[in-house]
């Protein structure tokens, strides 16, 4: 029934550059992610899948955090999830030969997407110390491996347990647990690298790091404002919310470097209107900033704001939302007033009218939401740029009534739940106490590592235990070499994966793989079939439920993996009276635990069974309660800043194409923007283009200008004239991440600034034929 995986890698030999769209979703895209299921998946498992995709009783999508709508359609998924599912549910598997042929060199020179193509790993393997093979061992040798490496540590701060965001609310909390009874909170997590900057500027202005919309309030919206996001690529399924709030009269911004085609006109697979027409207008106004540039942009629209307040006084602010609920009014208009409009055009490279036209719209509105992802996240001052969209929401009292608020929108599936189940280097005192008290035990109080803090500490030889539960952070994090160099440092690495990527290939003196099962499969345990449960963007909970056989008998949960884990490291530990084996038997008994140690999940195991799920508890959305240091929502005062690009450098921004998943490759096409075949391309705006000297499908090296004298450089990558904002340059992530420097992070959350790297395009120096 399997398919044979691939033998040969891809190559760029073959690229074609076509003009990009405008357009996104519509028939091609049903298309496109029909196709591939029905080829790889056969048609009974694709209509299975597909029919319980997002529904009520099936699973959550793993493509994104995009919440689901009450009413669902009877197809509710997107081009982009289709991909996500047949990825995982193909039942091609890594072959048990595969181990032997295969040296871990030699997995080394292959890419993301061959390595991903191999099929799922259905057995763990080990590679002992001096071997360049992994071979097969039993589960309970894999566990007695790693527990005796744990025990054997110096302290249990030399070991680190990565989270990707994939894992369930149920699998998070054991896998935290275990690892603070184990004695660290070295806990970081794929939001390090991605809204760790929202989360914590909005838990500072506004005491919770999370949205403060529910679905229903986009189609109440006057204006949505969309700061560097593509949902057209990453949150297909926002632009149906958005056609719907256009249907229902709102005014739609778009501000970004791209005229990325869903933003601009969608076709909705899911009506005729959408199948034969033109498609909507998705954007009123596009306003084509430059990298880095919002918080300038941000502090604009403020001066303007607070302009028309002093021409019209008690006309413009909500004065009596700013009164009850703010503080910090009076500082912010005075630092307001001295904005530089020069700086702000240069920051930008906008004209005043576009400005202008922003404001007007923003004041022309009662209702206003602004939504943002990486575009925002991933620059030095992300953390200040957010709390000047909160400053800007503030002011006319948009946060917490119906129709208007800050919705950050995340990017994994259970990215945001993993967090609200306690993975996090820095998580609150008030959790760890509720954990003391439900399981009786001291867990840590030091903070621990995060994602880049982790790579510098096994740069120092601190960290000598890396294990990561999904995810692959060796592609993920900036700074690809020095990344490598460091978790080849470790004395062992484990990856708990559903298929191979670089990160298995990159590994300590000893390394484990550990297959696991993913979210189409129906997991069964000791007390009868199990489910899992996750976190939307909007804070809403709900379970997913396995739908398909798992591709192979050995696969244990992420749950099981972690219980057996706990028992062969902690098993003899008497101060601990955790029952680990009854979390593996019943995922219930966790889910009870839960509801006592975190706020909101009260009866957990009972709602959580209800159709719908349910929404969690949240200040600022449900009652303009601000649970900050100062009790209110805190109107902060940021200093303006702007990337400085010296003459004939670029800023670069690393970015996903449309058909990739972080850093799983699923074909090296990008529809959209008209790349067929390749991903060795660097955008570049064509007046940029003359004025370097350089011409259209010209090759080049592209340099980072940095510090320090580590040569950071993408040798022979293919210029493509793209009408992206001027002085500023694309390049696709994960390949891009060599460039990016690991000392180069936001201010405040340390997130790699991956979306403004300075670069030097020079003609390449040894050009590969054409
Ligand atoms: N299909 C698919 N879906 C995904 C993912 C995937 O890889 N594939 N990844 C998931 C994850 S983990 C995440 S975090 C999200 C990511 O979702 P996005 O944030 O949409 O992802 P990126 O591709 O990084 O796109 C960043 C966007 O911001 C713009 N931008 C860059 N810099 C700036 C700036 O300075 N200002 C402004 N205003 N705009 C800027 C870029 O041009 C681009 O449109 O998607 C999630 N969903
Ligand atoms: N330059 C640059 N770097 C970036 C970004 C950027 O925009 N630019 N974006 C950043 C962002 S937003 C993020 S979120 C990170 C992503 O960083 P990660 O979350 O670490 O990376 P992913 O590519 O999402 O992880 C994919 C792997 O997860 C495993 N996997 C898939 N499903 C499951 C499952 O159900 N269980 C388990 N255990 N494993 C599974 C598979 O083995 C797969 O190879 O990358 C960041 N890095
Ligand atoms: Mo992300």
């Amino acid at each position: 029934m399997t398919e044979k995986p691939p033998v040969d890698d891809v190559t760029d030999d073959d690229i074609e550059i076509g003009p990009p769209r405008d357009w996104a979703a519509g028939v091609p895209g049903v298309l496109h992610s029909m196709e591939p299921a029905i080829k790889q998946l056969g048609l009974a498992r694709t209509v299975k899948l597909m029919t319980s995709l997002n529904q009520k009783d099936g699973f959550d999508c793993m493509s994104c955090a995009w919440p689901d709508p009450h009413h669902r359609k009877v197809a509710e998924f997107c081009e982009n999830g289709a991909k996500a599912v047949t990825w995982e549910a193909n039942p091609v598997l890594v072959p048990d030969t595969f181990w032997a042929e295969h040296s871990i060199s030699d997995l080394l020179n292959k890419s993301e997407y061959w390595l991903g193509m191999q099929g799922r790993l259905t057995k763990p393997v080990h590679k002992p110390v001096g071997s360049d093979h992994y071979h097969e061992v039993s589960w309970r040798e894999a566990f007695d491996i790693m527990a005796t490496k744990l025990r054997s540590l110096a302290s249990p701060d030399e070991a680190s347990f990565y989270t990707s965001g994939r894992t369930s609310n149920e699998a998070a909390f054991i896998y935290q647990l275990f690892v603070r009874a184990f004695g660290t909170n070295n806990l970081p997590d794929c939001s390090n690298m991605c809204h760790e900057s929202t989360s914590l500027a909005m838990a500072e202005v506004v005491g919770i790091g999370k949205s403060t919309i529910a679905y229903d309030d986009f189609e109440q919206a006057d204006l949505i404002i969309i700061l560097g996001q593509n949902p057209g690529t990453n949150h297909p399924r926002m632009l149906t919310a958005l056609e719907d709030a256009k249907r229902k009269g709102a005014t739609i911004v778009a501000v970004n470097p791209l005229p990325e085609a869903g933003l601009r006109r969608y076709k909705n697979p899911q009506v005729p209107r959408g199948i034969v027409g033109r498609g909507t207008n998705i954007a009123d106004q596009f306003v084509q900033i430059r990298l880095g540039g919002d918080m300038a942009l941000l502090q604009a629209v403020a001066k303007r704001v607070l302009e028309a307040e002093d021409a019209a006084p008690g006309t413009v602010l909500d004065h009596e939302f700013l009164a009850e609920h703010t503080v910090g009014l009076d500082a912010f208009r005075e630092h307001i007033a001295q904005v530089d409009d020069d700086e702000v055009l240069l920051a930008t490279g906008l004209d005043r009218a576009e400005i202008d036209e922003l404001a007007d719209r923003y004041l022309s509105s009662d209702r206003v939401i602004i939504t943002w992802a990486m575009g925002i996240t991933q620059h030095r001052k992300a953390v200040d740029t957010i709390k000047e969209i909160i400053n800007l929401l503030l002011l006319r009292g948009n946060i917490g009534k119906p129709g208007a608020g800050a919705s950050p929108i995340r990017g994994h599936s259970n990215v945001q739940g993993d967090r609200t189940m306690g993975i996090w280097e820095q998580v609150s005192d008030e959790f760890l106490d509720a954990l003391q008290k439900e399981f009786r035990f001291d867990p840590p109080r030091e903070h621990g590592v995060d994602a880049l803090k982790g790579i510098k500490a096994m740069q120092d030889g601190r960290i000598r235990f890396w294990m990561g539960m999904g995810g692959n952070l060796v592609a993920a994090i900036s700074d690809t070499q020095l990344a490598e160099a460091a978790m080849r440092g470790t004395d062992m690495t484990v990856q708990v994966s559903t298929k191979l990527n670089r990160s298995h290939a990159v590994v300590g003196a000893e390394a484990l793989i550990l297959p696991t099962m993913g979210r189409t499969e129906i997991d069964i345990q000791k007390s009868g079939p199990q489910f899992v449960s996750v976190e939307d963007t909007v804070c809403a909970v709900h379970g997913s439920h396995g739908q398909v056989p798992p591709v192979a008998p050995d696969l244990l949960s992420e749950i099981a993996i972690v219980s057996r884990l706990a028992q062969a490291t902690l098993g003899d530990r008497a101060d601990l009276e955790i029952d680990w084996q009854a979390f593996e038997d019943d995922y219930d008994t966790l889910r009870d635990h839960i509801s006592r140690v975190v706020p909101g999940f009260e009866r957990y195991s009972e709602r959580v069974r209800s159709r719908d799920g349910f929404v969690l508890p949240n200040g600022p959305r449900d009652s303009r309660t601000f649970p900050t240091k100062a009790g209110k929502a805190i109107i902060t005062v940021n200093d303006l800043e702007h990337v400085e690009r010296p003459e004939g450098r670029l800023l670069l921004q690393t970015l996903r194409s449309h058909d990739q998943y972080n850093t799983t490759i699923y074909s090296l096409n990008d529809r959209y923007r008209g790349i067929k075949k390749g991903r060795e391309v660097v955008f570049i705006n064509p007046d940029d283009l003359t004025e370097l000297g350089l011409v259209d499908g010209q090759r080049v090296d592209v340099f980072t200008e940095w510090t320090d004298d580590v040569e950071r450089v993408l040798r022979d990558y293919r210029v493509v004239a793209y009408p992206t904002a001027r002085g500023c340059a694309a390049a696709y992530f994960p390949e891009a991440n060599v460039l990016v420097p690991l000392d180069s992070a936001a201010i405040g959350s340390n997130t790699p600034v991956s979306k403004a790297v300075l670069v030097r395009v020079v003609p390449a120096a040894v050009p590969s034929v054409v």
